[in-house]
């Protein structure tokens, strides 16, 4: 039932804001090394649900600040950037426009907070694999991360040896 409101909320920002945000991380391909992945992954997805959840883990390692402005992935229809946001005792989802990286911040996109929601999973996201999404950043502009896919209650990454050792 929750994931239903999301949805309905989803489509009233529409496409047309999906191509905007596209745009301006396709303009902006520069300086691509400033921000580092630290982690990312995803929570296995729930039965026949055709949603998912992506969280990172951002550094930026540059003098500028930075901003995610929205995903992308083969594997969905769409991806955008979440919150959870407490209304009285009921815990909603709603979109935010982009989720800000200054300088020397870390970002980390988790349970209970900001999250990346996957919308039209062609197939389910399932405990183990793992499946490339675009980050589209607006100064560095679109980064590919490996995305492994946790437990569906996973609170975390659970192979964060693994994804560290991939950086060196
Ligand atoms: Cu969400």
């Amino acid at each position: 039932m929750r994931e239903m409101s999301v949805v309905v909320i989803a489509r009233r920002v529409g496409a047309g804001l999906l191509f905007m945000l596209f745009a301006a991380a396709a303009s902006a391909q520069a300086a691509g090394e400033a921000i580092e992945v630290e982690s990312a992954w995803a929570r296995a997805s729930a039965g026949a649900g055709r949603t998912g959840v992506v969280y990172v883990r951002l550094v930026n390692r540059g003098g500028t600040a930075d901003a995610l402005l929205g995903a992308e992935t083969a594997r969905a229809e769409r991806a955008a950037l979440h919150e959870h946001r407490h209304e009285g005792e009921v815990m909603k989802m709603r979109p935010v426009p982009r989720i800000e990286i200054p300088p020397g911040a870390t970002i980390e996109l988790k349970p209970g907070h900001r999250h990346i929601m996957l919308f039209g999973l062609a197939k389910p996201l399932d405990e183990g694999e793992s499946f490339v999404v675009t980050l589209l950043l607006e100064s560095a502009g679109a980064l590919e991360v490996t995305v492994q896919v946790a437990g569906v209650a996973a609170m975390g990454p659970g192979e964060e040896h693994k994804a560290h050792d991939d950086h060196d």
